[in-house]
């Protein structure tokens, strides 16, 4: 029996190496080299080809290389009889943690507009001075990485709220819940991160109505998916002067087009889905976890719901 190995971006060599050094006993194929469909036991995948992973007969679990499943689950080929796992790796965690305090303090000591004064060298300090106790934070989605930024937003002093599908309690964190509590969650972010995994519900969330029930100069932080946001509602909400800035990792298609408004865009920062990349070491080790526990009839961490879609 094989391992297949299929990614349209992680780096093959070096999940060959990993995958060697974590489950020796194990035989790797690479897509597409994929040999015999029948010998393929278990399949580490990133947007593999629709289709493929139902030509596999004996696959007996699906591991996603990302936190998120939405990749797999747009194909309607998907075996959804076969176990599906995502990652969770603290490693993906802490990065994604990096991103986020990393940009809503960007936005809060106001970094893009000191970038357009010093490009026309003018020395002009923005007042008043920033205050975390002014600045409310609102983070969308309240699971592994919605919560790990919370925790370390904490420690800056901003007022912090966040929103989820089912009620949740975090100390220190004013939540909300459900369709009822969006709008009142919305109009208390002055900065909003984005942490969702992308489902039919959540689809372009960032839209117009969203943009409009936010505060005046709002800034948006989108690390989840490109289609959370419609971008025509974001350009124009950003032109208005009704949002101040947004920085987004995600965007549809990836890659972003060249043309797209949004590379040139002065209130817009572009990052090429780097918020947290997969680190061969950490997630081989997990992985080969998942296989065991699988192996042996048990449940590995991070095995999805599909009837949920998350
Ligand atoms: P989790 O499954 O742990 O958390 C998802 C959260 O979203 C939960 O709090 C859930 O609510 C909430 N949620 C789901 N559906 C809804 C809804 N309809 N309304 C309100 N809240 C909802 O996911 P992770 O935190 O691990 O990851 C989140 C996403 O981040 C991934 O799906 C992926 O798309 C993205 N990601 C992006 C990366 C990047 O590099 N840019 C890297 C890694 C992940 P509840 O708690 O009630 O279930
Ligand atoms: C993920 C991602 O889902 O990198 O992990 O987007």
């Amino acid at each position: 029996m094989a391992i297949l190995f299929s990614s349209t971006s992680d780096n093959a060599a070096a999940w060959h190496e990993a995958v060697g050094r974590q489950m020796p006993d194990e035989t790797l194929r690479v897509w597409p080299d994929l040999g015999a469909p029948e010998d393929i036991e278990f399949a580490i995948v990133w947007r593999p080809e629709p289709g493929l992973l139902a030509r596999l007969p004996n696959l007996k679990g699906i591991l996603s290389l990302g936190a998120g499943i939405d990749h797999l689950t747009g194909d309607p080929t998907l075996p959804r009889h076969v176990p599906l796992v995502r990652l969770i790796d603290p490693s993906l965690t802490a990065q994604m943690s990096e991103y986020v305090v990393l940009n809503v303090l960007r936005h809060h000591r106001r970094f893009d507009d000191y970038r357009r004064l010093q490009e026309a060298r003018r020395w002009a300090p923005i007042l008043p001075a920033p205050d975390t106790a002014q600045r409310r934070v609102g983070v969308m989605g309240l699971g592994v990485l919605g919560r790990d930024a919370l925790a370390k937003l904490k420690p800056f002093g901003f007022p912090l709220r966040g929103w989820a599908r089912r009620p949740q309690e975090i100390a220190g964190v004013e939540t909300f819940h459900g369709a009822a509590g969006l709008m009142p969650f919305l109009g208390g972010c002055d900065i909003l991160v984005c942490l969702l995994p992308l489902t039919t519900e959540t689809q372009g969330i960032l839209n117009a109505r969203t943009f409009a029930a936010l505060p005046r100069g709002a800034a948006v932080i989108n690390a989840a998916r490109g289609a959370h946001v419609v971008a025509g509602d974001l350009l124009a909400a950003l032109d208005s002067g009704h949002l101040s800035g947004a920085t987004l990792d995600v965007f549809t298609p990836e890659p972003l087009p060249t043309d797209d408004p949004l590379w040139a865009h002065p209130r817009v920062t572009v990052t090429p889905h780097i918020a947290a990349l997969t680190l061969p070491a950490t997630a081989a080790a997990l992985m080969a976890e998942s296989i065991r526990l699988l192996r042996a009839g048990k449940k590995p961490h991070g095995l999805v719901d599909l009837t949920v879609g998350y």
